[in-house]
């Protein structure tokens, strides 16, 4: 025997023993030790007022918060649009709607022929071996039931709020009296609605995916998505009073260009002045915190049942909200602008690889949860991706990261948010920029500002290069802009510069 032969069979018989113990593994429907699973949790118009990130301080959103302390929270974390399907297609594509041309609430990806062939996270993973469920409010519709098996495994419901009373609670809103345009106490139960019925589906399927994994479920909640619609216990915390509102200047479009106005030229979401005028500012904002923390509970319902299973710590959870909402902010309500209340949402990361309660300044996109997955779970990146890996963050200590989060809103209005400045360009090129840490509600344009030139240079350079055409059946929501006549068209429409603003 050499001097070499005795470590050789210790290593043969070690590797031997190694290989063993993960075919056992494997016989007994377990898994190797580097198949992660994925838990995650969309939730539809969850802006910044939830307790991890702190925009509201009488938020109640104890499971996110108890989620946030095993895991990282990105305090600075971006939507790629301030709406659902643009939003939601950046997202599960890995690709910038500047690329995508997706803008609009429709057309769906699957109906875009370059988009449809390429694959979704689900369809990553999947090919992968990961076993996909999905369930509720993840793409914004449901694919059709041929395409259903493209994407997933197993499919639940579909629920949206769920309860509708016999009329509108408020009525008539502004612009058309939209349907879900509408807030306040109802006096349904709880396991009426929407949410409860999808917590209670994903619970139920963390058992089936418990002997199938390594899986990879999306669940996404509705609320605190309009209607918001909630019996009176989850009102309760929040005072009937004004100290619930959020601060607002009432000059505070002065400085706006005229151009921020087309993004949400003619919604059904109400003004200020229209809340104001019929006594139900305080109702919405009271809605909005009640809904938020009715599905928060939802949440946590899913949270208990993985660890239960005794999944928590092999499974990745990951929170994202779709877009923000602004609830008299900038004298509006809604989505469909390039500002902070619009775009930052939570983004939470919990399980195995990540640093538990940590918190990270640093901006990050949505973009990069499609790549971040991909690498916590060990599975190859796809080609083209455009999100960065969010692991140097997720780990303890961090690593600096200098590339901003960018939302784009329609073709051509980009936002560029780094850890200090949130810098605006709309396709007219007209420009913001402010101050977030002096000036964190975003008060006072600096655009025009000769003293801020470099800072509007840096912020500039990060512009997408590419601002894609709105693609073949882009409809809602859909503003483009014709440098050459100087016009902005609305969903068709052309805006003329002396239009009055709609109210
Ligand atoms: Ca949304
Ligand atoms: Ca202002």
């Amino acid at each position: 025997m050499s001097q070499f032969g005795r470590p050789r069979i210790l290593i043969g018989v070690a590797w031997g023993l190694v290989t063993a113990l993960i075919l056992a593994g494997v016989a007994c429907g377990g898994e190797a030790p580097t198949r992660r699973n994925v838990l995650m949790i969309a939730i539809d118009d969850m802006n910044d007022w939830v307790g991890p990130l702190g925009a509201h301080p009488m938020a109640r959103t104890p499971n996110l918060d108890r989620l946030a302390e095993r895991g990282t929270t990105f305090l600075n974390a971006h939507v790629q649009a301030p709406l659902c399907n643009p939003s939601r297609v950046s997202l599960l594509l890995g690709l910038r709607p500047s690329t995508t041309g997706v803008y609009g609430l429709a057309p769906l990806h699957w109906n875009v022929p370059e988009l449809a062939v390429r694959p979704t996270v689900f369809e990553h993973f999947r090919s992968h071996g990961y076993r996909v469920a999905i369930g509720g409010k993840v793409f914004h519709g449901m694919p059709p039931p041929a395409l259903r098996s493209k994407f997933a495994d197993t499919w639940g419901p579909m629920p949206g709020a769920g309860v509708r009373p016999p009329s509108k609670l408020v009525s008539p809103t502004p612009m058309g009296n939209h349907p879900a345009m509408d807030w306040g106490v109802v006096t349904n139960g709880d396991e009426e609605f929407g949410d409860y019925r999808l917590a209670s589906w994903a619970c139920a399927e963390l058992k089936v995916c418990a002997t199938n994994q390594p899986f990879f479920m999306a669940v996404g909640f509705f609320f605190p998505h309009v209607p918001c619609y909630a019996n009176a216990k989850w009102f309760e915390p929040f005072p009937d009073d004004d100290s619930v509102l959020p601060i607002v200047r009432d000059d505070d479009r002065d400085d706006c260009p005229r151009f921020s106005w087309y993004l949400h030229w003619y919604l059904p979401e109400p003004r200020l002045r229209w809340l104001r005028d019929q006594g139900q500012w305080r109702n919405f904002v009271r809605s909005y915190l009640a809904c938020t923390y009715f599905m928060d509970a939802q949440l946590g319902r899913v949270l208990d049942a993985l660890e239960s299973l005794g999944l928590a710590d092999r499974t990745i959870v990951v929170v994202w909200g779709d877009n923000g909402f602004h609830l008299g902010e900038k004298l509006i309500t809604g989505k469909n602008t390039l500002w902070e209340r619009s775009t930052r949402v939570p983004l939470i990361f919990a399980g195995p690889g990540v640093a538990s309660g940590a918190r990270r300044a640093q901006p990050a996109e949505l973009l990069d949860i499609y790549p971040t997955l991909a690498e916590l779970c060990g599975l190859p990146r796809p080609e083209g991706l455009e999100g960065r890996s969010l692991l140097p963050q997720l780990r303890d200590p961090p690593a600096p990261r200098t590339a901003p989060a960018i939302t784009t809103h329609n073709q051509g209005n980009h936002s560029v948010r780094s850890e200090r400045w949130r810098y605006i360009r709309y396709a007219d090129g007209t420009e913001e920029l402010y101050d977030m840490v002096h000036d964190p509600h975003e008060w006072t344009n600096l655009a025009r500002d000769p003293r801020y030139a470099d800072v509007l240079a840096e912020h500039r350079r990060w512009l997408p290069r590419r601002d894609a055409d709105p693609v073949q059946g882009s409809a809602d929501r859909v503003l483009v802009y014709d440098p050459e006549t100087d016009t902005a068209v609305w969903e068709g429409r052309p805006v003329r510069r002396e239009d009055p603003i709609p109210e």
